[in-house]
């Protein structure tokens, strides 16, 4: 039997597709990675066929993750993100055995609806949450299955799976990956043991969370910032309501460790495209930076965050 291997994203949408995925592919392994590791993690796997879900190509590394896709022998991946500039749809596709690629569609929808036939028809749940989790619920093929079903429950289900997985308890891999089997075999978020408990704590620190931000947060130019803001899984509500309490059309949350920094991105105003200002910005300081057009994150040497933060709002 060949040896599969998934690497998918550890967030909702990653989650759900990585689900789709492991519906799809019974017996294989499930992994996850984000884009800065994706380089890493694809040289590491020996299996005969990788399927790779949510995990956007970055600049600093799409051309030798593309070699890499090439030595491989079989490799399937879905993907929504932006392509770094530099690289065509036509590249990737050239160095890969299937390429499913669409920006404003979820991950989960697209591997959902390419093996839609395949697996069991319930599994467009799990797409409907990656497309909720992704803020891509408003693609026609989406909104029209969700009339199928009580999207009330639909929002409960998927909002179990985005806030329980903020908590210490669902932080492992290990516990994402057992998220992933439970939603693959057909069970639902909440079926999760202790999922919905977690959740409920996670609604609970984000309130709190939303208070220290508010006497923490700092405004320079069009972008308001928090540092060192603990607990990984708030990062991305701590940086939108770095923006919200400062009235800065930008947010960043900023996390230094070692000789690294990493910083999370969001924005109030959706016409600022953040994967692009990231980008630029970081590669200005020899980091690395990209994501969504609403939500961006970069990794940058240490010593660099003001004149990062200069560059932002230069692009700005
Ligand atoms: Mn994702």
């Amino acid at each position: 039997m060949p040896r599969i291997t998934i690497l998918t994203h550890a967030d909702c949408d990653g989650i759900c597709a990585g689900s789709i995925a492991l519906s799809m592919y019974s017996s294989a392994r499930v992994f996850f990675t984000k884009p800065v590791s994706l380089l890493n993690d694809l040289e590491n796997t020996t299996a005969d066929m990788i399927v790779i879900t949510d995990i956007a190509l970055n600049r600093r590394d799409a051309h030798n993750i593309m070699r890499e896709m090439e030595r491989k022998k079989s490799i399937l991946y879905f993907d929504h993100h932006p392509l770094p500039t530099g690289v065509s749809e036509a590249e990737v596709r050239s160095v890969v055995e299937k390429y499913v690629h669409k920006e404003n569609v979820s991950a989960s929808e697209l591997i959902y609806r390419e093996y839609s036939t395949e697996i069991p028809k319930e599994r467009i749940w799990n797409a409907i949450y990656g497309a909720i989790g992704d803020y891509s619920d408003n693609t026609p093929f989406v909104k029209e299955r969700l009339h199928n079903w009580d999207k009330i429950s639909l929002y409960f289900e998927v909002s179990a799976l985005i806030m329980g997985i903020k908590t210490e308890s669902f932080g492992s891999y290990d516990s994402k990956r057992r998220i992933v089997k439970t939603m693959a075999s057909g069970d639902n978020p909440t079926d999760i043991m202790g999922l919905v408990k977690a959740a409920s704590e996670a609604v609970n620190r984000e309130f709190d969370l939303y208070e220290m931000i508010k006497r923490m947060a700092k405004k320079t130019g069009k972008i308001g910032y928090v540092k060192q803001i603990h607990g990984f899984g708030f990062r991305g509500s701590s940086a939108l309501f770095a923006a919200t309490v400062t009235d800065a059309p930008i947010g960043i949350c900023i996390d230094i460790k070692n000789n690294k920094i990493d910083v999370t991105i969001r924005t109030r105003d959706y016409k600022y495209k953040l994967n692009k200002i990231a980008e630029k910005a970081a590669e200005s300081v020899n980091g690395s930076g990209g994501g969504l057009p609403s939500a961006a994150g970069a990794r940058i040497p240490k010593g660099t965050l003001d004149r990062f933060i200069k560059k932002m709002n230069s692009l700005l």
